[in-house]
């Protein structure tokens, strides 16, 4: 038996039109699992599905925004009778807003809390029946460096990722006698769109992270693939609860001594 094999199973993976989602729904892929995806406009649905059909992954699309609680009911209802019951959700979906916290529009602080944490418990509230019914499932949270350290600008997302860590342990508390597993990953800083405004060449955060992090470079959507397929398998299925980091060291490490 591979404790790893994903066959059968339907993985629900938010925003995961690319970035680290488009690199999660590729591994669960990888590993027999029917891909299912949302983003917020058609035009990024059929632009993904394009790219998940050259990597060969015949996936399944639909437009829904995160934080609209009745088209994520309507969408998760829709999936359930066009693919199937949803085995694997993956709360992947959010933003961020680099903007010191005293220069921070209220309106901006909540648009980034409904996206990153709202979002996740409007999505997983939508799974959970079928999941009880179905006498399983995985919800796996998308978490942060930030959902244990803060830093300048990111105040709305460190709240929001700190939230969600907890919201992870309690989905984990009330939904584990149902053989439903919630946990969160944890990625370090990932290679994506979201951090591209980090990596400029020249920027002062990209030597700063380079020498936080033991693995002495950023990390990819691959280097979380493996973590994110033992989550979603039945290798997991009695880890409830766990934020597993995959951040190259940064949590364990104060960081190199200047020269
Ligand atoms: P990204 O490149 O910015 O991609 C985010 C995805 O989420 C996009 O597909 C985006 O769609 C979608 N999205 C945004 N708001 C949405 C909404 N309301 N409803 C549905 N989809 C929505 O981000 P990423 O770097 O891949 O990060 C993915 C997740 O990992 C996020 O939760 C992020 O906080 C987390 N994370 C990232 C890093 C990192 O270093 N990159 C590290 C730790 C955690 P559109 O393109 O249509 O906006
Ligand atoms: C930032 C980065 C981070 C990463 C990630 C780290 O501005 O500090 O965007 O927040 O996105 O969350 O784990």
């Amino acid at each position: 038996m591979n404790a790893f094999d994903l066959t059968g199973k339907i993985a629900f993976v938010t925003g995961a039109s690319y970035g680290i989602g488009y690199g999660l729904a590729k591994a669960f892929a990888s590993a027999g699992a029917t891909i299912v995806f949302n983003d917020l406009s058609q035009d990024k649905v059929d632009g993904a599905l394009a790219n998940y059909k050259a990597d060969g992954i015949v996936a399944h699309g639909y437009v829904c925004d995160v934080t609209d609680e009745d088209g994520v009911n309507a969408t998760v209802a829709q999936i359930e009778k066009e693919v199937g019951v949803i085995d694997i959700l993956v709360n992947n979906a959010g933003i961020i807003k680099r903007i010191p916290m005293h220069e921070m529009s209220a309106a901006d602080f909540r648009q980034v809390i409904d996206i990153d944490l709202n979002g996740p418990f409007i999505c997983s509230k939508a799974v959970i029946p079928s999941m009880i019914k179905k006498g399983h499932g995985k919800i796996i949270n998308i978490c942060s460096m930030m959902s244990e350290l803060g830093r300048e600008t990111v105040s709305a997302y460190a709240a929001a990722k700190g939230g969600l860590k907890m919201l992870t342990k309690n989905i984990a508390s009330e939904y584990g006698e149902f053989n439903i597993q919630c946990n969160g990953l944890g990625p370090g800083y990932i290679a994506t769109p979201q951090t591209a405004p980090l990596r400029e060449d020249g920027h002062p955060f990209n030597t700063f992270i380079i020498g936080r992090t033991p693995a002495a470079r950023w990390g990819t959507p691959e280097d979380l693939q493996g973590p994110a397929i033992f989550l979603a398998s039945e290798a997991s299925n009695f880890v409830n609860g766990h934020i597993l980091y995959v951040d190259g060291g940064i949590l364990a490490y104060i960081g190199k001594q200047p020269k």
